[in-house]
């Protein structure tokens, strides 16, 4: 594995996971394979579990780590070509980040889209600008439109907890006060179109992910028919994509509550966190037996190990 932008450069999704499950019986067995090399992890936007779990992850596999928060800690960051740099932004992408590649091994990026430029957005703009400034493999930590390091988690959380070959998974919308990016559906719905689940998508009308994510996943309007015989309930918010990052109408009856999760053939709950409890999803769910939520969280640490010793590995 050169990079880990997105499902794109993985091979086999269902093998990748076990590989992550299996570090968790000895997640220091590698510890040779990162020796005396560093992981930059670079934060555009805040973060608790992807920039805790990957630094573990980085550190099990004997690497060293630096975090940078962008722009915030270091100088603001300028990415068009031919700019004239007169405004507020003090560095151009192609000084920085070839500065940040000399002193990297594997660089993580996390930088969420606009939600405003649909066409920049889609074209993973930031992502890319680094991917021409710099030498080494990065890592995707959440871009514009994907977060694979979560999908892989959620892939693996999926296979612990099921003993069904093709369990049926349902991604759910639920409402938030704020508009928030498609890449964690996005994500979730790539991965699962690629695995071996029975995959459906319930939201209400004008959340329609883009096809090129959704695929082939059944869509439901209807979320309570959605939910029967459901294995995995798997809730997020995510702003319009026809309507490029809005909220659209009232959804308040869209957040998952116990009552809904009765309706699943016994389902596990899970959602990527964080989570606005009692908007998104209920205290009554969240605080069950069938949630996921904090297993999952825990699992990021093996996700991100099974990709960085798939980069180191391919790159020794
Ligand atoms: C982000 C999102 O929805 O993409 C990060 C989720 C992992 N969530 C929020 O901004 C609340
Ligand atoms: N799920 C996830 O990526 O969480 P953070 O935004 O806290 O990293």
């Amino acid at each position: 594995m050169k990079n880990f932008l997105s499902v794109g450069d993985v091979v086999n999704t269902e093998l990748l996971a076990q590989q992550a499950i299996a570090l968790k019986q000895n997640r220091f067995a590698f510890k040779h394979l990162g020796e005396n090399k560093t992981m930059m992890l670079l934060f555009l936007n805040s973060s608790l579990r992807t920039r805790i779990s990957t630094q573990k992850a980085a550190q099990n596999l004997g690497m060293n780590t630096i975090i940078l928060n962008l722009n915030q800690d270091s100088w603001q960051m300028e990415y068009e070509d031919g700019a004239i740099m007169n405004g507020t932004s003090v560095e151009h992408i192609k000084e920085g980040a070839a500065v940040i590649s000399e002193y990297a091994d594997i660089i993580g990026i996390r930088a969420f889209p606009t939600l405003t430029d649909k066409e920049k957005d889609y074209s993973e703009y930031v992502l890319h600008k680094f991917l021409d400034n710099v030498k080494v493999p990065i890592v995707n930590m959440e871009s514009a439109t994907v977060h694979p390091l979560q999908s892989l988690t959620d892939l693996m959380t999926i296979r612990e907890h099921t003993t069904k070959q093709n369990p049926k998974v349902v991604l759910s919308w639920a409402p938030h006060i704020k508009p928030l990016p498609q890449c964690v559906a996005n994500s979730f719905a790539e991965w699962m179109n690629k695995s071996d689940v029975e995959f459906v998508i319930t939201h209400p009308k004008g959340y329609e992910l883009n096809e090129q994510f959704s695929g082939n996943a059944s869509i439901i309007y209807k979320q309570e028919e959605a939910f029967e015989n459901a294995d995995f309930i798997y809730a997020k918010n995510w702003s319009s994509y026809a309507d490029y990052g809005q909220i659209i109408g009232e959804h308040n009856d869209w957040k998952i509550t116990d009552k809904k999760m009765q309706l699943t053939n016994n389902a596990k709950f899970m959602h990527c966190l964080p989570t606005r409890r009692n908007v998104e999803v209920a205290d009554d769910v969240l605080d069950s037996n069938y949630s996921l939520v904090i297993k999952q969280a825990a699992n990021r640490e093996f996700a991100a190990q099974a990709v960085i010793k798939n980069i180191l590995s391919s790159n020794e």
